[in-house]
């Protein structure tokens, strides 16, 4: 089997650029997180996951390794022995791969704004289970999570919507919010496991998204070169330095671009002036408490959560429906 390919028409360059160009004119400025993720950015924060600071991939894969049967258990009672995954924001595909074996999916959708990242993510996937049926769809999901039919082919119904690695933090809550609803929606009566980090000291927070070597500064300042490719502007990524900052009130960590000296960007129809000092703000990663997120998760609908959890209670990662 090869994988299937819905992509392209689901991302609007056009749409992107505007949404970029208003961001930067925003007071403060502002662009989304999203545009993190070209193919660098991708592998950028593939190289944050194996860092020493950045805690949240390795203490979730010791919650699925540990936990795992249970959990394969719990899905495989809601939705029989071969679910249908579905993985928003699905970047490499190696959290979901190394759960095929326990959860036995029997089609793998994966959807990312990274189409050519997530392609050659899937083709290396596709000779180690040649029976899985693999579709990639390219879906910027921000504006809203929804499927193409064609994703799903024949094998409609309940299906199981993975979530992992503390995705969810980079919504505010009321879009985390939306997302849980348009989650619960797409799963068609099935479940939804995802991955929650939880609310800690903020200096083990501040390594986590400011590590020595520099590899959070590089996937934050490489958004610059991808909104120079977006939006046809002028950034120069050596007048920005990284900032990333808990903050213990708002509960999340922001991560901005600060300018070094006073600087400008320009684009076709627009421009902005910073002074020195000026940031553009590029992300914020929340951290729950689970009571809190049960609470979302109850708001959005979902009526039945199971939660499993490391020793040191840093992560949490829950099935829901
Ligand atoms: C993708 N997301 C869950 C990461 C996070 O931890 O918020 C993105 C990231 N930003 C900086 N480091 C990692």
């Amino acid at each position: 089997m090869s994988p299937l390919f819905l992509d392209l028409h689901q991302i609007d360059p056009a749409a992107l650029a505007r949404e970029a160009a208003l961001g930067l004119l925003a007071q403060p400025a502002a662009v989304s997180p999203k545009f993190f993720y070209d193919a660098l950015g991708s592998r950028l924060f593939e190289a944050i996951t194996a860092l020493d600071e950045y805690y949240l991939t390795r203490t979730e894969a010791a919650i699925f390794e540990r936990h795992g049967a249970a959990i394969a258990a719990a899905v495989h009672a809601r939705l029989g022995p071969r679910p249908v995954l579905v993985e928003p924001g699905a970047g490499s595909c190696r959290k979901a791969a190394s759960l095929f074996g326990m959860l036995r999916p029997r089609r793998y959708v994966a959807l990312d704004i990274s189409v050519d990242y997530l392609r050659e993510a899937l083709w290396a996937l596709q000779p180690a289970h040649p029976a899985l049926a693999l579709v990639g769809v390219g879906l910027d999901f921000s504006a809203r999570l929804a499927l193409p039919p064609e994703a799903l082919g024949t094998d409609v119904g309940p299906s199981l919507v993975f979530y992992p690695g503390s995705s969810i933090g980079n919504f505010a809550p009321a879009q985390a919010l939306r997302l849980l609803r348009e989650a619960r929606a797409l799963s068609q009566g099935g479940a939804l496991l995802i991955g929650v980090d939880r609310v800690k000291p903020a200096a083990v927070l501040n390594a986590a998204y400011d590590d020595a070597l520099g590899v959070t500064a590089a996937f934050n300042l490489n958004l610059l070169r991808h909104l120079n490719r977006v939006l046809g502007s002028d950034f120069r990524p050596a007048d920005w330095r990284h900032i990333a900052f808990f903050d213990v009130a708002a509960s999340r960590i922001e991560m901005h671009l600060e300018a070094r000296h006073a600087t400008a960007v320009h684009w076709p129809g627009g421009e902005r002036h910073f002074m020195a000092g000026d940031r553009l703000l590029t992300e914020h990663a929340y951290k729950w408490t689970p009571e809190a997120f049960e609470a979302l998760l109850h708001e959005a609908g979902y009526r039945d959560c199971q939660h499993w959890s490391d020793d040191a209670g840093g992560f949490s990662v829950m099935l829901a429906a």
